[in-house]
């Protein structure tokens, strides 16, 4: 059976990456002392214990799955806003996209009883489209011990190369088993899916993912936190949430006022209380559109074609 790397929380980013890009996974072992670790779980607790199980095989009907964690949860941001995740995703989105985004904020528990998720992965969300772009990063928190026993994520690593239709035998796929505390670290692209719970306790995993600025989020952050709570919050946290312009003429919006009662075009952050700028993503998003569209005019005027 293979196994994923492990490396000490303050490995520098360049290696992380190295493994990442070999492996689709890994594991960063020390991420959250102990005490950090009960405290995340004593904030999450009363979510956890009021939400019902899985909605169907996919989501688990051993398992629960709690969301709105930014919202409800001030140590949970703390967690969404780990400068050694987000230099990951520097390294893995931006190459991508002008932003990168938070995908979703999810407590999985995995309770006895239940039974193996079915491999597969989650750039699949957006459907099959895209090959060769790396949409996604994955962090799984562990806040329990994570066990072959009690559900450690199956991990097939190296798969982020396979084709879509080719099935993981037993012998390729890893378990992260990992401390609580470590957090896995993977790809939109690798194969993997939740442990069987053969075990007598529950696993709980803390699940935060980004992803593109330009893809639609699985958690909608917009209802998830909506501006009433996100004004309270950082304005990078804003912004990783979505109240942020993602590009030139990406994402702003306007307030259904009646006539001449507001500005027309404005950005997210207008709706947490920021100022209109008066431009459709600032100047530097601006000259960047800029640039593109004089690099594609300069290639339509050598190829004549209208690319
Ligand atoms: O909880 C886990 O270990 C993985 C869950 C997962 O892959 C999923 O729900 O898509």
């Amino acid at each position: 059976m293979p196994a994923l790397v492990h490396l000490p929380a303050d490995t520098p980013a360049s290696e992380v990456l190295a493994v990442l890009a070999r492996d689709g996974a890994l594991i960063l072992d020390g991420m959250l002392a102990p005490w950090a670790v009960a405290a995340l779980k004593g904030e999450l607790q009363p979510y956890v214990e009021a939400t019902p199980i899985g909605r169907d095989a996919f989501s688990g009907d051993r398992t629960t799955r709690t969301g709105a964690l930014v919202a409800r949860s001030p140590l949970t941001r703390t967690a969404v806003m780990d400068g050694r995740v987000l230099a990951l995703c520097d390294g893995v989105l931006t190459p991508n996209c002008q932003r990168y985004q938070l995908h979703l904020t999810q407590l999985i528990r995995i309770m006895p009883g239940q039974a193996a998720q079915p491999i597969h992965r989650d750039r699949w969300a957006w459907g099959r489209q895209m090959p060769g772009v790396e949409p996604q990063v994955n962090t799984i928190w562990a806040l329990t011990d994570f066990t072959a026993a009690n559900g450690a994520t199956q991990v097939v690593p190296g798969s982020q190369v396979w084709p879509d239709d080719r099935k993981a035998q037993a012998a390729e796929i890893a378990r992260a088993e990992m401390q609580a505390g470590s957090v896995l670290i993977y790809t939109g692209t690798v194969f993997h899916g939740g442990g069987a719970n053969v075990s007598d306790e529950d696993r709980w995993g803390l699940n935060i993912t980004y992803a593109l600025g330009w893809l639609r989020q699985e958690e909608n952050q917009y209802l998830s936190c909506p501006p009433q709570i996100a004004r309270t919050l950082e304005p990078d946290l804003q912004a990783l949430l979505g109240y942020a312009m993602g590009n030139y003429a990406l994402g702003y919006f306007t307030p259904p006022l009646p006539p001449g009662e507001g500005p027309e075009t404005v950005p997210p952050q207008y709706a947490l209380g920021g100022a209109d700028d008066g431009t459709m993503g600032g100047a530097e998003l601006l000259a960047a559109t800029i640039a593109a569209a004089g690099r594609t005019t300069a290639v339509a005027a050598v190829t004549g074609s209208g690319q």
